[in-house]
């Protein structure tokens, strides 16, 4: 049996900004780009998403539901210093690190010989140590795997903990809404609700074989999902191939042109994702992924072994063009990563 942990930063980049700046504290606050340049929302704090401000929300729409929203542009630099900060924290207790973005990580701590090899009683030092250290909290699930680890560090944010032991998984997972599982976005669920199919319960009723007539290869995880099972070992940033992002729309894109504000909100998001990889591992290349209203899906990578954001605009336009004038009902942007090349040192002393 597995312990993996799942440690997640609250409102990471807006908590960071309120610690920078004390008088923000007790006020609506986001961090995104302005309305002027159509910006997004990046995160914003607790009191602004009582208003229903949400990430990746238009700022214009943000500042509708809340006027009185104080919209900052953040600082990548400093949050990418807080998350070596984090990250050297969780090395405390394990080499076993898959990081996910800049404020969340998987850890195994199996092996971990500290605490007695309690995996509640290191979550709970970690956050405590995150907290001494950097004065952001954080929020950790703790489970015996990666998919209910994910789900356990969102059930008692912000600063909280949730342990899903061995022998609760089977209740837990029995009244689990499938929205939850990770994978499960609005469309999936809204097909899951037409075939009455709303927790994990209702699909144990089903086979696997009837799960992935319904959903394809995804199918099949979330039938193993819905009893608990997740066998994926981490990907530690060594072994890491590539770090992508996507979206799928609630209308299928007919527009080249509507992709361009598609790719201004997910770069920013793939920088975030990218970021902790960065240190051991170099990008190799570009990736665009189209999925077209048939379903079918094309692919489109340039080798590179610079991060250049401008290069996805160029491989979209030769995707597109693939399309033939068909919808697209999704759009995925990706680095693919390739071990550090040792810094080939030149000796001029002789
Ligand atoms: P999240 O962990 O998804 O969100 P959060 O930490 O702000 O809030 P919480 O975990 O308490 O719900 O993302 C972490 C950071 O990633 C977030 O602070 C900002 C950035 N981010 C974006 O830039 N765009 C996005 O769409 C999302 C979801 C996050
Ligand atoms: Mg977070």
């Amino acid at each position: 049996m597995r312990k993996i942990i799942h440690v997640d930063m609250d409102c990471f980049y807006a908590a960071v900004e309120m610690r920078e700046n004390p008088k923000l504290h007790g006020r609506p606050l986001a961090v995104g780009g302005s309305r002027e340049r159509r910006g997004v929302i990046s995160t914003c704090n607790y009191e602004a998403r009582a208003f229903g401000v949400r990430s990746a929300m238009p700022t214009h729409q943000a500042l509708q539901l809340c006027p009185e929203l104080i919209l900052v542009p953040g600082n990548m630099n400093l949050y990418k210093e807080i998350s070596l900060q984090i990250r050297r924290i969780f090395q405390r207790y394990t080499s076993i690190i898959e990081p996910l973005s800049l404020d969340e990580a998987y850890l195994d701590v199996s092996e971990c010989p500290h605490l007695k090899g309690s995996a509640t009683l290191i979550a709970e030092n970690i956050r405590r140590e995150i907290k001494a250290v950097t004065g952001l909290t954080a929020s950790a699930g703790v489970a015996p795997n990666k998919f209910l680890a994910k789900i356990a560090s969102d059930e008692n944010k912000p600063d909280g903990l949730c342990v899903i032991t061995p022998d609760s998984v089977g209740d837990f997972v029995r009244a689990l809404p499938l929205r939850k599982i990770p994978g499960v976005g609005k469309k999936t669920q809204q097909k899951l609700k037409e075939f009455g199919l709303e927790t994990c319960l209702d699909v144990q009723q089903l086979s696997e074989a009837d799960m992935v007539t319904l959903l394809g290869k995804f199918g099949r995880a979330l039938h193993k999902r819905s009893f608990g099972i997740d066998e994926r070992a981490l990907e530690t940033e060594r072994e890491r191939k590539s770090v992508g992002i996507e979206t799928t729309f609630s209308r299928d894109l007919t527009q080249r042109l509507a992709c361009d504000p598609v790719l201004d909100e997910l770069i920013p998001k793939l920088e975030h994702r990218l970021a902790p990889y960065l240190k051991e591992q170099a990008p190799k290349s570009h990736k665009v992924k189209l999925k077209f209203a048939d379903f079918t899906q094309t692919t489109v990578e340039h080798a590179s072994s610079e991060y250049k954001p401008e290069v996805f605009n160029a491989l979209l336009d030769e995707a597109w063009a693939r399309g033939q004038g068909k919808a697209v009902r999704l759009v995925g942007i990706g680095i693919g990563l390739t071990q550090k090349q040792q810094s080939k040192q030149i000796s001029f002393s002789w």
